[in-house]
């Protein structure tokens, strides 16, 4: 599926190489459906990395072919992440950047998660 001009999904991305263990990752959690890594040019204390397993290279992608399992397998990754590492009380945000005017530079689906000091108003 080609969306925003990121092109039908390319294999040999870096997130496909890293779910393939060709490349390793920081990682913190990992489901049937979803890995969390830390990202590797954090912009927050702790700015991890979720990620489907399946071959989505967009949000829009996603909402559009994942099944309703990859979805919540997705879903319940951050969700879990983000309580195991004692993000809840302090607060976190979540975001994921889809396309060129977002800056997505990844064609794999992820989410960030940004942590650690206060956010601000604006997104990171
Ligand atoms: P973006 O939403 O596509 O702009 O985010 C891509 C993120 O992937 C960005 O924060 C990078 O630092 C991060 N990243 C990574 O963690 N490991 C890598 O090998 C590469 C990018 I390339």
């Amino acid at each position: 599926m080609a969306v925003s001009g990121l092109g039908p999904y390319d294999p040999n991305n870096i997130f496909a190489k890293i779910l393939r263990g060709e490349i390793p990752c920081n990682r913190v959690f990992e489901n049937e459906h979803a890995l969390a890594f830390r990202d590797i040019a954090p912009r927050a204390p702790m700015h991890i990395l979720v990620i489907p397993k399946g071959p989505y290279v967009s949000f829009a992608d996603f909402s559009q072919r994942a099944t309703d399992a990859e979805i919540v397998g997705l879903t319940r990754a951050i969700g879990h992440v983000a309580h195991t590492l004692g993000l809840e009380e302090a607060g976190y945000r979540v975001l994921s950047n889809m396309g060129q005017h977002a800056g997505q530079e990844v064609p794999h689906f992820h989410v960030h998660l940004f942590a650690g000091r206060p956010l601000g108003e604006m997104l990171p």
